[in-house]
């Protein structure tokens, strides 16, 4: 049996880069059962991906996905591309018996999520597993904060707050990129980073979302368009021609939770400010925990208990050996950034390979937030709902 797990990276842009850094750090820190290898690179367009391939330092990389996700010398199959792509990629790479890990949303509508998971659970039966990167949940802050709810000591579950805030389409001559297609990324702020806050406020409140009142708007209806996406803007000629933006640019809902909590939820890219606010603040009976991305290596948590005198928000600094993941990196104190959560996804996912646990988030968790997604969208198509005030 071999003692290396051999990926292949599909896609050669932001996330791509994210993942095979991940891929290359995580044995450096962690103890993995088998070495991750990243052997091959694949885009759609054969000399950027020959060129990310170069940077990375990937020995090969090809444009042709469909002979890749079934060679015989790929086991995980590492999907990093558009989400119009998910569901044809994902599902071969299943029949092919490849274990996947396919980049959030898992796909652009609840029919295709319906038939990855699908593929994914025939998959399952032969051995082979799915699972889907949001990588928040990889977050030491977060993760404490779910431990905190498991023990108890938020109580009844009340409110759960959460903001995704990002300001990269502010300017109104940003380029029409990928993410702003409908076509290539089914939503927009919605499905690109409230997803992010839908999955980690059911995760960590331990509470599934039931329904949902909501609000999408786009504020810039058309972009520049030519040049080719890079980052999360473009390079190139971004010509004065303008094209269509298809896709929400903010969208808030309010939410009822199975468990009895109500929250409030809003993403935008247009938060002038805010580079990658992604919060999360729940109240219980108990105590309350707060958390903000932009200070991720802190989690904010008020114990209802404390004496009254002394009560307050106290600030951990999650970074100790008793949190969760940090005790595998630098000593006390130094802190974790936005690429450490990949590599914590791939060492969880590296060691669930090898064990008998199915790592979560797997496909069947992705599709059910692609099932609040789509209760979102539907929602806010539905004007019946929104009550104009009457002046
Ligand atoms: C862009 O909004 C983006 O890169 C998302 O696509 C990621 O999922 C998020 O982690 C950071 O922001």
């Amino acid at each position: 049996m071999s003692s290396s797990v051999r990926i292949a990276v599909i896609g050669h842009a932001f996330m791509c880069k994210a993942h095979i850094h991940a891929w290359r750090t995580a044995g450096r820190f962690f103890d993995l059962p088998k070495t991750p290898e990243v052997t091959l690179l694949v885009g759609r367009d054969a000399g950027r991906a020959a060129i990310a391939a170069e940077r990375l330092n990937v020995a090969e990389s090809t444009a042709d996905w469909r002979a890749a996700v079934t060679r015989d010398d790929i086991d995980v199959v590492d999907i990093c591309t558009p989400g119009d792509s998910h569901r044809e990629i994902a599902v071969a790479a299943l029949a092919a018996g490849k274990h996947v890990l396919c980049e959030k949303p898992l796909a652009n509508s609840v029919g295709e999520a319906e038939e990855m998971t699908a593929a994914a659970a025939d998959a399952e039966a032969k051995g082979i597993a799915s699972f889907c990167g949001f990588s928040y949940r990889r977050t030491p802050g977060l993760a404490l904060a779910r431990k905190f709810v498991q023990e108890g000591r938020l109580g009844e579950i009340r409110h759960v707050r959460a903001q995704y805030l990002q300001d990269w389409l502010s300017d109104a001559n940003a380029p029409l990129t990928w993410r702003l297609d409908k076509d290539k990324a089914g939503s927009g702020a919605l499905g690109d980073i409230g997803a992010h806050s839908i999955d980690a406020a059911q995760w960590v409140s331990g509470q599934r979302i039931g329904g949902v009142s909501a609000l999408l708007h786009t504020f810039v209806t058309s972009r520049p368009v030519g040049g080719v996406a890079e980052g999360l803007g473009g390079a190139g000629d971004f010509t004065s021609e303008r094209g269509p933006v298809s896709v929400d640019d903010a969208a808030a809902f309010t939410a009822r939770f199975d468990g009895g909590a109500v929250g409030v939820f809003e993403a935008t890219r247009f938060a002038l400010g805010r580079r990658n606010a992604n919060r999360l603040e729940i109240n219980g009976s108990r105590g309350s925990i707060a958390f903000d991305f932009e200070r991720m290596n802190e989690l904010e948590y008020f114990d209802g208990r404390d004496d009254q005198q002394s009560q307050g928000f106290r600030r951990i600094h999650v970074t100790d050996a008793v949190h969760p993941y940090t005790d595998r990196w630098w000593p006390v104190g130094h802190g974790l950034g936005y690429g450490d959560l990949f590599v914590h996804q791939v060492a969880d996912v590296v060691a669930a390979l090898e064990g008998d646990q199915q790592a979560r988030p797997h496909f069947a968790d992705a599709l059910d937030v692609q099932r609040v997604l789509q209760a979102v969208e539907a929602s806010a198509e539905d004007s019946s709902r929104y009550t104009p005030v009457a002046r």
